[in-house]
């Protein structure tokens, strides 16, 4: 077991739904650390940057204009095994076959306004972070 770092972000239809408090509770309630937390709006190029492992994926274009609609609010979660325990939070992509419980089985029914981002590995999490946060935006606590 190791204690970890992840990226967790509500989407703007998240934050269009009033959904932020929703998610945020989710985290502190299961014991995970929130270690910097920031509302934002992504420009076209930092969507493009951290989406760029989609870059050949038909709904690339998509995905962007839909990441760039609205604010966004991002954090930084840290727990034991964090990236694993979020995705379970989050639940699988698309909403209609996330699990009831989940954030996406309970929120979304779709697979693009899915609510939430979360960094799928220890490598992701280092590589998206930079694109929202500085390292003097992150409280160690
Ligand atoms: P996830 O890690 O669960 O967010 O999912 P992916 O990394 O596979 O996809 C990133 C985002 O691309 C998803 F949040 C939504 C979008 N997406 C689509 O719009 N259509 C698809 O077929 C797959 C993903």
């Amino acid at each position: 077991m190791a204690i970890e770092r992840t990226l967790l972000l509500v989407k703007p239809d998240g934050v269009e739904r009033r959904l932020i408090g929703e998610v945020i509770s989710r985290v502190e309630r299961k014991g995970l650390k929130i270690l910097a937390l920031k509302m934002l709006k992504l420009d076209r190029e930092k969507a493009e940057e951290f989406y760029s492992v989609h870059k050949d994926k038909p709904f690339f274009n998509e995905l962007v204009d839909f990441i760039t609609s609205g604010p966004i609010v991002a954090m930084i979660v840290e727990g034991e095994e964090a990236v694993s325990v979020v995705r379970i939070m989050i639940g699988q992509t698309d909403g209609r076959k996330a699990q009831p419980g989940t954030i996406r089985g309970d929120y979304s029914l779709d697979i693009m306004k899915n609510i939430v981002h979360a960094s799928d590995s220890v490598e992701s999490f280092e590589r998206e972070y930079k694109v929202v946060f500085s390292d003097d935006e992150i409280v160690a606590w």
